[in-house]
């Protein structure tokens, strides 16, 4: 077995650091409110079980992969949030956000949060090749700006990688087993184009049905150069976006400036190939890139085939992909210009 700290002295430790920080006033002082509240559960649960010693990070293992401690749900992200602010200060160990396939299955994940996310879904040097077809389609179009909508309709690359089976096998338990593609785009953040994506939801986009996005992480995100940020329960209800455009940043749709607080959001850091799977309604942004390096995400949208939608006209390399349509003929298109940005 193992040696280190036990259960409890790192539950214990945890406790008094998360009620030190929580006592502090800074942005993340609500989620050490919750952090510390969640250790005190914790604690109260080693207690009563007899725990042996183990290494930090075995444990935490441990208590991942544990479906216990993962039904914590919200409260195990405020944990995981503050537990990571205190590896990345005191350079300790890490734990999985909420929201991995660990957490109960895809299917239950999804509809608990609103995402999913599903590691390891492409290896890097898949990945790497996706990235480098992006760079030819873009310098071919001559675009600039941090979102190209259209690679599927610009590539057979990318019009073969919207129907790949990893994709379509993880998209079966949330949609059903008729599944159609309907557009895709490159997120791109750079030194040059560093702005974070604003908090909003997608389907004011689109309306009419809802659909799911696949957010694939061509190169490591992180804080520092522009992960995705998340409101975990989001998708139950539709935000107002009543926040202001600004020129050249796409997303017309947003929230206004404060409208979310950002002490509640789950950052999602990710590894080249993990995909995030989420739902139009989930709320998400994403940080700025301070890094000076790329920040490259592929996003694919998909819907149920079965379920009556509107038609749109951006969706010009829209297919099934897997099993068949079954909804009735399409109803209204949206209005004139929407796009899926
Ligand atoms: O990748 C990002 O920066 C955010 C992407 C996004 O929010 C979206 O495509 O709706």
């Amino acid at each position: 077995m193992p040696s280190g700290p036990s259960f409890l002295t790192i539950a214990t430790d945890c406790l008094a650091y998360f009620e030190a920080r929580a006592a502090q006033e800074s942005p993340a002082q609500a989620a050490f409110l919750q952090g510390a509240d969640a250790a005190r559960q914790w604690l109260a649960l080693l207690q009563l079980a007899s725990p042996d010693p183990f290494a930090a990070e075995a444990l935490f293992a441990q208590m991942n992969a544990h479906r216990h401690f993962r039904s914590w749900s919200v409260r195990w992200h405020y944990l995981a949030e503050a537990m990571n602010t205190w590896r990345e200060e005191e350079g300790l160990f890490s734990m999985e956000p909420i929201g991995t396939e660990a957490d109960g299955g895809l299917k239950a994940t999804y509809e608990q949060f609103g995402y999913v996310v599903v590691r390891q879904l492409f290896p890097p040097d898949e990945v790497a090749a996706l990235k480098d077809e992006i760079l030819k389609i873009v310098a071919e179009k001559g675009h600039h700006a941090g979102v190209f909508v259209g690679l599927a309709a610009s590539s057979p690359v990318f019009a073969e990688a919207v129907r790949d089976p990893r994709l379509l096998d993880a998209l079966e338990p949330l949609l059903g087993p008729d599944i159609e593609f309907l557009s895709d785009k490159v997120v791109y953040k750079s030194a040059d184009l560093d702005y974070g994506s604003p908090w909003h939801q997608d389907w004011p986009y689109w309306k009419g049905a809802h659909k799911l996005s696949v957010w694939v992480a061509l190169e490591a995100a992180t804080k520092e150069n522009g992960c995705l940020k998340l409101l975990p329960g989001s998708h139950k209800s539709l935000a107002e976006h009543d926040g202001t455009a600004k020129e050249g940043e796409g997303f017309g749709h947003r929230l206004a400036e404060d409208a979310v607080d950002e002490t509640l959001a789950l950052s999602l850091p990710c590894e080249p190939g993990d995909a995030v799977f989420f739902h139009d309604l989930t709320l998400h942004a994403s940080h700025p890139n301070t890094s000076g390096q790329d920040r490259y995400a592929w996003i694919v949208t998909y819907r149920s085939a079965a379920e009556e939608d509107l038609t749109y006209e951006w969706s010009v390399a829209a297919a099934i992909v897997r099993g068949e349509r079954r909804r009735a003929a399409a109803a209204v298109a949206v209005e004139e210009g929407a796009s899926p940005e």
